[in-house]
């Protein structure tokens, strides 16, 4: 036989045993034993006893490592060059809210790259504290709002909504409604603001559009080993929608709840993490590489999203793909940097790809960061059960269903702002 037809018949045989063996595990009893590393000890073993300690030291050195090794660092300031309200009203859903879209555009060298917030106010409230959130496939979908202005930048393909050639269309003005919960905000007095996130970096593995070429020097193609992923430059976006609330007379920037679900839940958790102005953080279903913890190897692993994704994460995260063990750190120690932010983790029960224990278990783990500030985190290290929130300064809810956005969550996200954040 030739050679190369026996490699070839080899690699044609026996693939499904390599494949196998990095099969998604939905085995409890076949989670690795692992340890988990101590938020409140050093890197170099020093045990940190208050908060002075962990905002000295600990949190730091953690912030520094999740920067340099998953998320991936923002390598300058980029600051906003102009601010345009391109379209407003004061009577939006009924007359119970105000609404406007703010393009936001920032300018370096001869490139320019605008956003626009989407941003419903309550009517009766002065200055409104606010949700806010990045969508998936656009600001028109997440209210039935004839006004609301379509996005022209890229769109991964979705024909059900009659997105296809990546161009967002009138087809799915209104298609997400289902994910926003608008009217229960508004009627509780939260605002909501909302981005499309591929106005910021379309999701592909794709580093030349979006805001990342605005840092390369010469020829350069992609970020260093170091430099942000997709996840870090969606953050950045948020924290420069912060930068403009600070300047909004009708939003309590004091008082800004960042939301994200999966891939944006992960963004919303390193937003909080990275930026203290955030008042509170959401994570619904982000999963790995967001709430859950990746020692657990349950549903979705490290090499599974760093193949499926490249961009997201910084390239040093690779080094971590099937050596969760090598990591030092490990994601109860990213929910740790929010302290003492209130900080919401929800799932689904359907969702394993996503790991439902291993988000409630990263929530249990931050909370001895919470102790020191006084405040109450997860104590009980049983999950509860679904549909039954725990909800004190860190919050989790496992709901019944698939992995999504529902009323149900929200309602608790409204419950849980109104007692710790408004
Ligand atoms: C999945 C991905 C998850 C999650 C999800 C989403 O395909 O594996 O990590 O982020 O996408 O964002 O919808």
């Amino acid at each position: 036989m030739n050679k190369l037809v026996f490699i070839a018949l080899f690699f044609f045989l026996f693939q499904p045993f390599a494949f196998a063996q990095y099969e998604p595990n939905y085995d409890e009893s076949k989670v690795p034993e692992f340890k988990l590393p101590d938020p409140l000890k050093t890197f170099s073993g020093k045990k940190i006893r208050n908060a002075k300690q962990w905002e000295k030291k600990r949190r730091p050195e953690l912030l520094n490592f999740f920067t340099q090794n998953v998320y991936g660092e923002v390598p300058g300031e980029l600051n906003i060059s102009s601010v345009e309200v391109v379209e407003q009203s004061n009577n939006a859903l009924n007359g119970k809210a105000s609404r406007k879209q703010v393009e936001l555009t920032f300018k370096k060298d001869n490139r320019s790259l605008s956003y626009t917030i989407l941003m419903y106010l309550p009517i009766n409230v002065e200055k409104a504290p606010v949700f806010l959130g990045y969508n998936f496939y656009g600001n028109h979908t997440i209210a039935n709002d004839v006004n609301i202005l379509i996005s022209e930048a890229w769109s991964r393909d979705n024909p059900s909504f009659g997105i296809i050639h990546n161009q967002l269309t009138e087809q799915s003005r209104g298609v997400r409604t289902n994910r926003w919960a608008l009217d229960e905000i508004i009627g509780a007095g939260y605002g909501l603001a909302v981005i499309y996130y591929g106005e910021i970096d379309p999701d592909k593995d794709d580093m030349s559009d979006g805001v990342h070429p605005f840092f390369y020097v010469d020829d350069q193609q992609q970020p260093a080993d170091n430099e942000w992923g997709s996840i870090s430059a969606w953050t950045w976006g948020l924290s420069r929608a912060m930068d403009y609330f600070q300047k909004d007379a009708d939003v309590d920037a004091s008082k800004v709840i960042v939301f994200g679900h999966s891939r944006l839940g992960k963004t919303s958790l390193w937003a909080g993490a990275t930026d203290t102005r955030f008042a509170g953080v959401i994570s619904n279903d982000s999963g790995c590489g967001g709430a859950a913890l990746s020692k657990r190897r349950f549903g979705e692993t490290v090499w599974r999203i760093n193949r499926s994704f490249p961009h997201w994460f910084c390239t040093n995260f690779k080094n971590y793909s099937k050596n969760e063990e090598a990591l030092p750190v490990d994601q109860h120690q990213l929910i740790a940097l929010i302290a003492p932010r209130p900080v919401y983790v929800a799932s689904a029960e359907e969702d394993l790809w996503a790991d439902p224990k291993g988000e409630f278990l990263s929530a249990y783990y931050a909370s001895p960061v919470y102790k020191l500030y006084g405040k109450e985190g997860i104590v009980q290290k049983e999950m509860p059960g679904v549909n039954r929130p725990i909800q004190n300064t860190v919050a989790y809810h496992i709901r019944t269903g698939k992995h999504d956005v529902t009323d149900f969550d929200w309602e608790q996200y409204i419950k849980w702002a109104d007692k710790f954040v408004k």
